[in-house]
C-alpha cells in the first residue's frame, strides 16, 4: 500500500509528466510554424517520452493499489522568441522536474517506502540524461549563433531522433 502522502505526491508528479508531454508539443508546434521540422521532431519524441514517463507511473501506482486521480493541466506557452530561448526554457523545464523528483524521493525516503525509492531511481538517472542532452543542444547552438547553415544542418540531424520504449 501506498502512504496518503506519497499516493497524492505522485499524483502531482503524474500530473507534471503529462504537463511535460504538452509543454512539449507546444514546443513542437511552434518549431513547425517556423519550418524547423528536426527541431519540432526533437520535440515530438520529447513529448512522447513524457508521455511514457507518466504512464509508468500511473500504472506504478495502480500495481501499488494506490488510486490515481488525474487533474487538469494548464495551457502551455506557445511563442517562443528563437530556438534557443525555447530549449533554454525546456532545460528550465527539466530542472524544475528533477527538483519535483527529488522532493518525491524526499517524501518516500521519509516515509521509508522500499519500492517506491526503487520506482524513483529510474527517474532521476533519466534526468541527469535529459538534463544533459538539451544543455549539449543549447551549446551547439550558441556555437552556430542559433542561425545560417549552421542551423539547418542540426535540423537535419534532429530529423532522426525517434522514441524508442524500453521494454
Ligand atoms: Fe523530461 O522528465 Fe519526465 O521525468
Amino acid at each position: 500500500m501506498l502512504s496518503r502522502k506519497l499516493q497524492d505526491a505522485l499524483n502531482e508528479q503524474i500530473n507534471r509528466e503529462f504537463f511535460s508531454e504538452y509543454f512539449y508539443l507546444s514546443m513542437s508546434a511552434y518549431l513547425e510554424s517556423v519550418e524547423l521540422e528536426g527541431f519540432a521532431n526533437y520535440f515530438n519524441v520529447q513529448a512522447q517520452e513524457e508521455h511514457f514517463h507518466a504512464m509508468k507511473m500511473f500504472n506504478f501506482v495502480h500495481d501499488k493499489g494506490g488510486r490515481v486521480l488525474l487533474k487538469a493541466l494548464k495551457e502551455p506557452r506557445a511563442d517562443f522568441k528563437s530556438v534557443i530561448k525555447l530549449i533554454e526554457e525546456a532545460l528550465d523545464h527539466e530542472r524544475y522536474i528533477t527538483k519535483s523528483i527529488n522532493e518525491l524521493m524526499d517524501i518516500a525516503i521519509k516515509e521509508n517506502d522500499h519500492s517506491v525509492k526503487s520506482f524513483l531511481e529510474w527517474y532521476v538517472d533519466e534526468q541527469v540524461e535529459e538534463e544533459a542532452t538539451m544543455s549539449k543542444l543549447i551549446a551547439k547552438l550558441k556555437l552556430i549563433n542559433g542561425e545560417g547553415l549552421g542551423l539547418l544542418t542540426l535540423d537535419n540531424e534532429l530529423l532522426t531522433r525517434t522514441f524508442t520504449p524500453e521494454a
